[in-house]
């Protein structure tokens, strides 16, 4: 029997840009008796169907994305005679669907790290459940991936995690439904000892994959206080003192390290935070950006971001500060206009912001917005191949809509037209150049030029595109340019890469609290 972990995708690049992490954390939570799991990562290259044999155990992990591909995979691992469990934010949220359709004997809601083992011994014994639940284990129960197992050269960023949960409520979002609104740091001499030991094995660009790597904010502080919650605020004063002891840990690794990381845009107005980022080497973040306007952060319940010239004045901030930011936008809202999409380029220019996605509005599972969408569908909803609407990811890509919710002033094509018409302008060659300057060297202005069209090749247009024709073409652009890219983030491993001093001194941390 062996266990296979298959990460399941539609697209495959030959290289990837981050790892997936669940596939390492979940090889580490099998246990060492039944062997070294087989890994496919589908983003790398799609699975040979002889590498799975009767009576081997195969996990497949699922977001809603790629869950229609994996309920393919799921059948074809049964139909072979493997045992079939699927894990992952879908498979959490809609846990029946793998029995149903996914041919799943299992399926994992929740947190994987704990109970992966259980069900491994359960099926072995006969004695497997449909439904386990995972839970959402604390910080300290998170299990350190096994790099040893990824492949060397195929990746040019590994991920981390150093916290699961988010305690703000955006409405398109499931993360604060799913992992919770409670944040749950992981032990900070942990998170380090993974990094060392990839440092160790090569890796220098670590993605920290965290949900919101900045889960106390200042107004949060001032509210508690304000109301004297004295347990609020020594809950909230804990979390935020945790995350200086990690960044100041960081700060003592090598310092040819680079993190990333995802935070909300308060984090603009914290410099205290932005420079422990960047004394940390945490050199980029992801930053929802959402919307440019009032209204349309309204709509998302998203108003403690800043719209116009503030939001410009904030997203500089984290410049200034040495925080490079990947600002993510959402087209689609119903208060977007024909004009917000050049209003929107603009802005992003004028932010000085480095990197940018800009995606269509899509009712995520798990969401208040889907939720306020299904109900509005009603029973009766329009089909598509059969599927209801309302199970959009179970629609075959090639006849499924781009965009859910119709406007009620443009048309679906009107607002992909118009998004890829924003990915074109902030990615022309002019703008990419002049905001390369940000790279002191000409070779590194040169990788900057090619990784931004990476991105945007592996993002924008093999996601907004309609065609396949045009779709297949892209994957191919990509793949021809990942290679060079990955080359660019080779490192010398360190082998000898000794943990830094991480005992704790309080000392350090009575400034901020
Ligand atoms: C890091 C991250 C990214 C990174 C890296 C992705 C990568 N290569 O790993 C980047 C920035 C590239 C990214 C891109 C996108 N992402 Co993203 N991402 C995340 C984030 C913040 C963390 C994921 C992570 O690594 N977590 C750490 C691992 C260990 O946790 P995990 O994957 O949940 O796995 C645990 C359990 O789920 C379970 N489990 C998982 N699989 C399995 C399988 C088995 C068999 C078992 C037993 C258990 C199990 O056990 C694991 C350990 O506990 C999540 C948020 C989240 N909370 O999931 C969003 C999230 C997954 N992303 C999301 C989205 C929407 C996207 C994009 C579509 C965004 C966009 N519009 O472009 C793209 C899609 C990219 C793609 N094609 O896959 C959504 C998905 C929503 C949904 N319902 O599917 C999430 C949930 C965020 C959100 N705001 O809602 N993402
Ligand atoms: S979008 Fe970001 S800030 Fe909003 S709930 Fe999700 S993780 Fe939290």
């Amino acid at each position: 029997m062996r266990v296979h972990l298959i990460n399941p995708s539609d697209s495959s690049f030959g290289i990837g840009v981050i790892t997936p992490r669940w596939l390492y954390v979940l090889a580490a939570a099998t246990p060492a008796k039944y062997g070294d799991p087989v890994i496919t990562d589908e983003t790398l290259e799609q699975i040979q169907p002889n590498q799975i044999q009767f009576g081997d155990v195969v996990g497949i992990g699922i977001h809603t994305g790629n869950a229609l591909r994996g309920m393919a995979l799921g059948r074809m691992a049964r139909e072979r005679g493997a045992y079939v469990v699927y894990g992952g934010i879908h498979a959490t949220l809609y846990p029946n669907e793998p029995l149903e359709i996914g041919g799943a004997h299992a399926v994992v809601k929740g947190d994987g790290d704990v109970i992966w083992r259980k069900v491994i011994a359960d099926i072995l014994a006969g004695t497997t459940q449909t439904i386990y639940d995972g839970g959402r284990i604390s910080g300290e129960q998170f299990v350190a991936a096994r790099w040893d197992l990824a492949p060397k050269d195929k990746y040019m960023w590994a991920s981390v995690q150093t916290v699961r949960g988010c305690p703000k409520h955006c409405s398109f979002c499931s993360v604060w439904r799913t992992d919770g609104q409670k944040p749950r740091p992981r032990t900070s001499d942990l998170i380090l000892k993974e990094i060392v030991d990839l440092r160790r094995l090569g890796y220098r660009f670590i993605a920290l994959a965290d949900d919101n790597f900045y889960p106390v904010s200042l107004e949060d502080l001032r509210l508690a206080r304000q109301q004297h919650n004295t347990a609020r605020i020594e809950e909230l004063e804990g979390i935020r003192a945790e995350r200086f002891e990690l960044m100041r840990k960081l700060s003592q690794l090598p310092r040819d390290m680079v993190f990333f990381t995802q935070i909300t845009m308060e984090a603009g107005e914290d410099v205290q935070f932005l420079d422990a980022m960047r004394k940390a080497n945490i050199k980029g973040a992801l930053v929802g950006v959402e919307s440019a306007t009032a209204e349309g952060l309204k709509a998302v319940f998203k108003d403690f971001n800043l719209s116009g010239d503030n939001l410009v004045k904030r997203l500089q901030t984290f410049k200034e500060h040495g925080v490079h930011v990947l600002g993510s936008f959402i087209f689609g809202l119903s208060t977007d206009r024909e004009d917000t999409f050049a209003a929107t380029a603009e802005l992003a220019k004028r932010a000085d912001i480095t990197f940018a996605q800009f995606v269509m509005l899509t009712p995520f599972p798990g969401t208040v917005d889907f939720d306020r969408w299904e109900k509005n569908q009603g029973e009766d909803c329009v089909r598509i191949a059969g599927i209801p609407i309302t199970r959009h990811w179970l629609i075959p890509a090639a006849v499924r809509p781009k965009m859910f919710s119709p406007h009620g002033t443009m048309s679906s094509d009107e607002i992909r037209e118009r998004t890829q018409g924003v990915w074109d302008s902030f990615y022309s060659l002019h703008a990419i150049w002049k905001r390369s300057k940000c790279v002191p060297t000409l070779r590194g202005r040169l990788a900057f030029m090619f990784i931004s069209k990476l991105y945007r090749q592996m993002y924008a247009k093999t996601g907004i595109s309609t065609d396949s024709a045009r779709r297949q073409k892209a994957t191919r652009m990509a793949r021809w340019l990942a290679v060079p890219c990955r080359k660019l983030f080779e490192a010398k491993p360190m082998p000898e890469l000794k943990m830094p001093e991480t005992e704790y001194a309080p000392s350090t941390l009575l400034p901020i609290l």
